[in-house]
């Protein structure tokens, strides 16, 4: 493997996330949009990064923030229109760089055109498009599935006696894959865009697509107690990870493949066993990459860390390639997370794995998690379950980019509120400062363009000191070791250094610091 030297660009490269609603407005509503990115691009080029992921761009009514899609194949007029998308499309491409869109095929928005066809009666021609049920016995929901946003995942439509499923919002009513039209049209639409030049998809949801034949009540979860969301009431067993929508994964992989060097990531919660089946087979790939979410969702020390990363690329068939998430626009922020000394270990190790990783607009700046005050909330998912600490907006904030009115990111009040440290904590400033978060990230970056042992080579953990993770990266006559200190207190350094990069500044001799990580060779 380590000596392969035809890895495609989706393996070599590295992602990054932008939240179009706030990145960079440039018409003045305090809203992102496609020319405001496309005036960002030296940023993006700057850093060092390879593909650019936009969260949904499509006409949307905005109820969970363009994940209720109200037309496949437009663009939402805040953000701009078909043209914009291709001047933005055509800008990224020069300077090297790819797209992926976010594909939302789950659910549509409730004013999508289908389902508001499908709605106007139960022999509507597009009736089947959604999931529609009559009432249980009793006059409520067919059954018990919870909305991953909390209450019924089933809305009651008085006009026709018919409940339709909703995973999510009632505003996001969930399509029908099991119905031959509604599948073609949606293949349609990546088709639309992939003919338009786009690099591939990240899909939102994809394994909840199918649901099991007969909707069987999902059973409770043993685990689950008060406090936390009401989705993990219950165990999604009928709900997601359908074998149906493994096929589906698989055509569509089919049709990306037509295009040739396309790529296509599923967003995919599962433990390990049933995640890395979403790579497919050889024979029959399905995505890509199935997102990797556990640096998110475990504990921050370096025993976990190290059995969750050995259980990880243990997890993977041979034809699989690993992946790393550190931050998204659902996530709190990792700076806030593990705080602002670890999270430039953080950073070191996200660029280090064996891996693509993706990294999320602000992360770069080490922007933590922003106070929303209660009257500026619009997450829908913390608005239907306040108080359980679950709030959304506070990693979805505008990009602080120097110390002008706004932060640079519009002429007027954003629709977030900004990091209350941007005047100081913005890219400009981070720019001019050797010691930054953004230098150590184009650094990092900068090094795992260099050196192919980084970006492609092999991965192995070896042994360290209690608190410390240390592995090595191999490649042809190239070795790197990776040690990152994950406490507060020095360690002794378990190999002698030749250090390429630090975390801190300037480098050791012989100890690692508290918060320090190196690369050396
Ligand atoms: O997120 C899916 C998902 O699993 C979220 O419900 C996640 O668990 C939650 O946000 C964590 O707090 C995707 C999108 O990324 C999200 O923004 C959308 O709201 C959701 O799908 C529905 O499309």
């Amino acid at each position: 493997m380590s000596n392969r030297t035809d890895h495609p660009w989706w393996e070599r490269g590295t992602i990054y996330q932008i939240y179009p609603r706030s990145f960079q407005d440039s018409d003045g509503d305090g809203v992102g949009d496609l020319a405001g990115i496309e005036r960002r691009l030296d940023h993006v080029a700057a850093l060092g990064v390879d593909a650019i992921w936009l969260s949904p761009i499509f006409p949307s009514p905005m109820a969970d923030f363009g994940y209720d899609v109200a037309d496949y194949c437009g663009i939402e007029p805040l953000f701009g229109d078909l043209a914009a998308f291709d001047r933005l499309l055509t800008a990224i491409h020069a300077r090297g760089l790819k797209v992926l869109l976010d594909f939302v095929p789950n659910h549509s928005s409730d004013q999508h055109p289908w389902f508001v066809e499908s709605r106007a009666s139960r022999h509507s021609a597009k009736r089947d498009w959604y999931i529609w049920r009559d009432p249980a016995s009793d006059g409520g929901p067919p059954n018990n599935w919870i909305s991953d946003f909390g209450g019924s995942a089933w809305e009651y439509d008085a006009a026709s006696g018919q409940y339709y499923l909703h995973a999510f919002l009632r505003q996001q009513p969930d399509l029908n894959w099991r119905n031959p039209e509604l599948k073609a049209a949606m293949l349609d639409a990546m088709r639309f865009w992939f003919d338009r030049g786009v690099d591939g998809f990240r899909i939102d949801v994809l394994w909840h697509i199918v649901k099991a034949e007969g909707f069987p009540d999902n059973p409770p979860n043993p685990y689950w107690r008060p406090g936390i969301t009401e989705r993990d009431r219950l165990i999604q067993q009928h709900s997601t990870d359908q074998p149906e929508a493994h096929a589906i994964a698989a055509e569509m992989r089919a049709l990306a493949d037509s295009y040739g060097d396309r790529v296509l990531i599923g967003e995919i919660f599962l433990p390990n066993d049933r995640h890395a089946r979403w790579y497919g087979t050889p024979e029959r790939p399905q995505v890509h990459l199935p997102f990797n979410f556990q640096l998110i969702e475990n504990a921050w020390d370096a025993a976990t860390l190290r059995d969750m990363i050995a259980a990880y690329e243990a997890s993977l068939p041979p034809h699989g390639w690993p992946n790393w998430v550190i931050g998204s626009h659902d996530a709190p922020r990792i700076a806030a997370r593990v705080g602002e000394a670890q999270a430039r270990v953080a950073a070191m190790l996200l660029l280090t794995l064996r891996g693509t990783p993706t990294l999320y607009q602000g992360d770069e700046l080490g922007i933590g998690q922003v106070d929303i005050p209660a009257d500026r909330i619009r997450d829908p998912q913390e608005l239907r379950q306040p108080g359980i600490g679950i709030g959304r907006d506070r990693s979805r904030t505008p990009m602080p980019w120097d110390a002008s009115p706004f932060a640079g990111f519009s002429t007027v009040e954003p629709w977030l509120p900004l990091n209350p440290d941007w005047p100081t904590r913005n890219v400009a400033a981070q720019e001019q400062d050797p010691r930054s978060m953004l230098t150590l990230y184009r650094r990092l970056l900068a090094l795992r363009r260099a050196h192919p042992a980084l970006a492609v080579g092999d991965f192995r953990l070896l042994d360290a000191p209690d608190g410390v993770l240390v592995y090595e990266r191999r490649h042809g006559d190239e070795r790197l070791r990776i040690a990152l200190n994950l406490t507060d207190s020095s360690k002794p350094l378990p190999f002698a250094p030749e250090v390429l990069l630090s975390t801190l500044d300037p480098a050791p001799d012989g100890v690692l610091r508290a918060n320090e990580g190196v690369i050396s060779r």
